[in-house]
């Protein structure tokens, strides 16, 4: 390997080597068959950090924002066939396809090898080979695990050192056992060609791979493919749960606290929810935010607990306004990277949906000129912020507790037009499960494919559960029977819609109400109906004061009409019949039970 002198980087940045074995083993044949110019050892240091940005800038990786507007905010355009998850192009590489399950695409663990070490064969000439030390997870948590991650993209380590906690405290973590368990994470941009992008993972190996893409998604390789894929996998061995589930905190003006977790799909307003602002009528009640996007939770005493693993938020823009989420606004005001969102003549970002009137100019998220006539979005409808959750307002102040939060409910919850009302509430765990397992929701622009196509998405984990999916059901039915003391879980749909085609909900901070009905319950102090698909609040059971809502929307919202519901049960069997005969007999069961409550009823 042709090793250039220490031009780059200068001497004292990007040398932070590990002592442990088993990693310069690893990174060493990595090194060999990408052919790097250098190696450059990650310590997460401002100083680092601050000596990347300015490469970058020479670089255009990134554009320099007016820095009034907002301090130390950068922007990023990437390529525009790259602009989000690819999930057709995501693999489980298990020993056997069953272990990946009929969910997931599989390949063969040992021909995917060799495929993407030929594709990784000298993909690094004459670029740089960043190691970046990773955990995830709060430093004293036993839930909490190391990654290396391997990448050819100055991009990736910027956005890693926002969104996990890199650096020294990952090398100290792992020690020099050459057997701790630790992810290996490679990723290289080769030519950025949809043709040569490919996510692999490798549970068994506790490894990934994952070339051809620099979309944030697909290459922080922390999220959904350690934090997720993998973690559920290690989560399924070791008995825990790792769940695409925002965290939040809610205080009474008494001061009594409960934590929700919230497991809704990709941009379906997971961020909205976590950082929740109450409206007036809730004076002295707070919201505050734990994590916006992954839970990994464990059983303890009986009650299940959550910590958030990662450090930062890598959020959708569009739509996000001081109006919709202000804690968000707040957050993104500085040590921002933006990507993909559009560039005002004066040096600001601007994209759909941001407060104020659109600029009379700007560039555009693929770098052309753009005017309020133009047809195109001037920020791409998955244009992304990436920001550490120190800058949120709101933040939990136990997020950084080892042993997590105490979770009271669960709420599972998809994009859904029609038949799902507002909220309801499980009969029990089993039930619950069952709510997850056939929940649904229209798919957004944060996977490449077709926008607004309902189809199921258990739990919000269809892209995301690393291993078959059958087991992922039976794995929450077993951790539901170690819960002396189980959250409650409900399922909501801040999305229905009136005959005429409106939303019948108004959403954002309203939410609250729905929350606070929610809490009401886990108190046991909130009424409910019985109904065949679980308990419904009537308009009563809800407080609405000082709500501009029509009562012929409340009940339209919090109705069940039946013939929607034969429909959807059938659905819920054809998705059931889909997986190939994996579903637990436990949750075709709750099917039947669901199916005869609405026969009891007629
Ligand atoms: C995300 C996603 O980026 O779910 O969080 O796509
Ligand atoms: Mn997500």
């Amino acid at each position: 390997m042709k090793m250039s002198p220490a031009i780059f980087p200068p001497s004292g940045i990007g040398d932070a080597r590990p002592a442990n074995q088993a990693v310069l083993d690893w990174v060493d044949e990595i090194a060999k068959l990408t052919e790097p110019e250098n190696i450059f050892w990650c310590d997460g240091s401002d100083r680092e950090n601050e000596f990347l940005i300015g490469e970058s800038l020479k670089e255009n990786l990134l554009s320099k924002l007016n820095q009034k507007k907002v301090p130390r905010s950068y922007l990023h355009r990437s390529d525009p066939n790259d602009v989000a998850r690819v999930e057709q192009f995501t693999f489980v590489c298990t020993p056997t396809k069953e272990e990946a399950g009929p969910t997931n695409n599989w390949s063969e663990p040992g021909e995917t090898y060799t495929k993407l070490r030929g594709l990784l064969k000298g993909a690094m000439r004459g670029r740089t080979l960043f190691v970046i030390p990773y955990i995830m997870g709060p430093p004293d948590s036993p839930l909490t695990k190391v990654g290396f991650e391997i990448t050819d993209s100055k991009y990736v380590v910027l956005n890693m050192r926002i969104m996990t906690r890199m650096g020294e405290i990952a090398v100290k973590r792992l020690g020099n056992d050459p057997n701790a368990e630790w992810n290996r994470g490679v990723h290289s941009l080769l030519d950025i060609n949809p043709e040569r992008r490919f996510i692999c993972h490798f549970p068994q190996d506790n490894a990934i791979i994952s070339v051809g893409s620099g979309y944030g998604g697909n290459v922080l390789l922390s999220k959904k493919c350690l934090a997720l894929r993998i973690g559920s996998y290690l989560a399924r061995k070791q008995g825990w749960l790792a769940e695409h589930m925002l965290i939040l905190g809610v205080e009474s003006p008494e001061g009594k606290k409960h934590y929700v977790a919230a497991a809704f799909p990709s941009a379906c307003g997971k961020t909205n929810f976590a950082m929740l602002i109450p409206p007036d009528h809730f004076k002295g009640w707070k919201v505050t935010t734990v994590g916006d996007d992954i839970a990994w939770m464990q059983v303890r005493d009986g009650r299940l607990y959550a910590i958030n693993p990662e450090n930062g938020y890598f959020g959708v823009v569009p739509g996000t306004s001081y109006k919709s989420n202000p804690n968000a606004m707040r957050s993104i005001a500085h040590d921002t990277l933006y990507t993909n969102v559009a560039l005002t003549d004066d040096g600001d970002v601007w994209w759909e949906g941001k407060d104020g009137e659109p600029p009379a100019h700007a560039i555009d998220w693929r770098g052309n000129d753009w005017t309020p006539n133009s047809k195109e979005k001037a920020a791409h409808p998955n244009s992304r912020f990436t920001t550490p959750m120190r800058n949120n307002p709101a933040i939990d102040s136990d997020v950084e507790k080892g042993g997590g939060v105490p979770i009271s409910a669960i709420i599972f919850g998809g994009r859904r037009g029609d038949t799902v009302p507002l909220v309801h509430e499980a009969f029990d765990w089993a039930h619950g499960v069952y709510l997850g397992a056939t929940m649904a929701s229209e798919t957004t622009a944060a996977a490449t494919g077709a926008v607004g196509k309902v189809r199921h998405d258990p739990m919000a984990m269809l892209p995301f559960c690393g291993y078959n999916i059958g087991d992922y059901f039976q794995h929450w039915l077993d951790i539901g029977k170690r819960l002396t003391n189980p959250p409650l879980i409900f399922n909501v749909n801040w999305f229905r819609k009136g005959v005429t085609g409106q939303f019948l909900w108004p959403g954002f901070g309203e939410n609250m109400r729905v929350l606070k009905w929610i809490i009401d319950r886990c108190e046991q102090t909130g009424g409910a109906l019985k109904s065949p698909i679980g308990w419904l609040p009537s308009p009563h059971d809800l407080d609405l004061a000082e709500l501009d809502i029509d009562h012929k929307c409340v009940a339209e919202i919090l109705g069940i009409d039946h013939e929607e519901w034969q429909k959807e049960i059938a659905g819920h069997k054809e998705f059931f019949d889909s997986l190939g005969g994996v579903v637990p007999e436990e949750l075709l069961e709750q099917s039947e039970q669901l199916a005869a409550r609405f026969k009891e009823c007629l």
